[in-house]
């Protein structure tokens, strides 16, 4: 049998970072292809197969696939909620037209698989908030929200049209003590414990009851492999599964810090995010996902303090 050969896009990214590393660990270094649009400075050759790529260049997208003879991809190149908000035709361009690019790139090479990440923003206002169903009423607000959606319906599309075997997730708010997100709406919670950690106080962007689903890193590392590593008749959902692990607001997350923080100060300065959170589901039902490829989450808000909290210290120790 043929071993995989395994193609991220934008892997630099806090979900591709934590992702090509686990992907290199279990399909091994030679087999996994990391890439994204600029190669960063201080990346050791040869420790890691790097390649740049820009998802808008069809061509550079093919002769990499073609010189590797891939036959994964992993489309995780995006510009996230907030950052699209700043800037919405450029926003709309990477997430649509990259996605379509690799969509077909994968038709064209018959590639094995394609993972693309999909979000809780493709909710909007006219969605049920509370336990938000898989199957439900959609019309985001945001451009990264719609071009998720369009990009959820082109997946589906070339399943159903060309049999590619595409596989997707909405993630929830993404929270990790390795790299940090840029440009989300969900990112003051990976920042409110950077701050705590470095004894410093903590200006959120978001109102204190703003309720969110969110995860830990190592869960949606799991439920990444685990759908994509799922028997096809299982992964009945072509469009993409909700996930989520937990849900909660600014207040809670600092009152949990703060138990262990004793000191920790939190003050609020709600900015143009809010409106994008206040579009957003506070919690998700994820029973399909559980159901179809037993997804099932590790970490709740108090075991994701625990380990942030301690693995901050150890870097901090680290530089200090
Ligand atoms: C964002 O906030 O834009 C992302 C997401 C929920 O997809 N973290």
């Amino acid at each position: 049998m043929q071993k995989d050969k395994i193609l991220l896009t934008g892997a630099l990214g806090q979900i591709g970072s934590e992702l090509s590393q686990t992907l290199r660990d279990v399909y091994g270094e030679a087999n996994v292809v990391v890439s994204d649009i600029r190669r960063p400075a201080d990346l050791t050759i040869d420790e890691v197969i790097f390649e740049e790529i820009n998802v808008l260049d069809t061509q550079r997208l093919g002769e990499v696939i073609a010189k590797y003879k891939i036959t994964q991809i992993y489309h995780l190149a995006a510009v996230l909620s907030a950052s699209g908000e700043q800037d919405p035709l450029f926003a709309w361009q990477i997430n649509m037209d990259g996605t379509l690019n690799v969509l077909d790139a994968a038709r064209e090479f018959s590639l094995h698989k394609v993972y693309f990440p999909s979000s809780i923003a493709v909710f909007g206002k006219d969605t049920p908030k509370h336990n938000t169903p898989q199957h439900t009423i959609m019309n985001p607000s945001t451009i990264y929200g719609i071009s998720k959606l369009t990009g959820e319906r082109w997946c589906e599309y070339y399943f159903r049209k060309y049999g590619l075997d595409v596989r997707s997730l909405r993630y929830p708010g993404i929270i990790s003590y390795k790299t940090p997100p840029g440009g989300g709406t969900t990112d003051y919670a990976v920042d409110i414990y950077y701050k705590a950690a470095e004894g410093k106080k903590f200006e959120c962007f978001l109102k204190e009851n703003t309720y969110l689903p969110m995860m830990y890193m190592p869960d949606a590392i799991k439920a990444t492999l685990d759908i994509m590593n799922a028997p096809a008749e299982k992964v009945k959902i072509r469009s993409s599964y909700n996930i989520t692990a937990m849900s909660f607001s600014p207040k809670e997350v600092y009152q949990t810090i703060q138990k262990q923080v004793s000191d920790f100060k939190i003050s609020y300065k709600p900015d143009f995010r809010q409106e994008i959170a206040d579009s957003w589901p506070a919690s998700i039902d994820d029973s399909v996902a559980r159901q179809d490829w037993d997804w099932q989450p590790d970490f709740d808000l108090s075991k994701m303090t625990d380990d942030m909290l301690i693995n901050l210290r150890k870097l901090k120790e680290v530089l200090v």
